[in-house]
């Protein structure tokens, strides 16, 4: 009888694991971003800026308000992303966020220092603690309103996009 308990329960505890890292996926990771940006798309201000696109493939929302960001490894000065206003900085799970690439801090929380330069340069954000780096990316040269980002079928490879997604699925 007490064997049986234990093997229920094993079976139990080893389904909760499996189920754990089915879901959990990869975290925050960068998915997409435009280093060149002249007619794809406009920011709330009406701006044709550079723009990095997050996506929260995690069960938890995810706030990235206290977070940095930089384009440059090693970074003496990343950029703060104000903690002032969640209901902006929050990804929900499974949802996208795009983060504005203009030096517009102005123009709410989700516009950073840092420009992308169209010649290739490094996309990356870094935990409260300034130091972990949540993801990040380097990019070859770009071209004007052509965007680059994972593969909707294999997440580690980049590719050119024709069609530009912020906020949306690659596609
Ligand atoms: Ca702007
Ligand atoms: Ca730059
Ligand atoms: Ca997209």
């Amino acid at each position: 009888m007490r064997l049986i308990h234990l093997i229920l329960i094993l079976i139990l505890v080893t389904s909760c694991i499996e189920e754990d890292l089915s879901t959990e996926g990869r975290g925050l990771i960068i998915n997409e971003f435009l280093a060149s940006n002249d007619s794809c798309c406009k920011d709330s201000n009406g701006d044709y800026d550079d723009w990095v696109e997050l996506y929260n493939d995690s069960n938890q929302p995810i706030d990235i308000g206290g977070m940095y960001f930089t384009d440059t490894p090693n970074d003496d000065k990343p950029y703060l992303i104000p903690s002032s206003d969640p209901n902006s900085t929050t990804i929900q799970p499974k949802g996208y966020l795009v983060i504005w690439c203009d030096d517009d801090q102005e123009q709410g929380a989700l516009h950073v220092s840092k420009k992308l330069s169209k010649g290739g340069e490094s996309i990356i954000l870094l935990s409260q603690d300034k130091l972990t780096i949540v993801d990040s990316y380097t990019f070859p040269e770009q071209t004007t309103d052509i965007s680059m980002g994972r593969d909707q079928n294999d997440f580690t490879n980049w590719i050119f996009f024709e069609n530009p997604t912020p906020g949306l699925p690659n596609n």
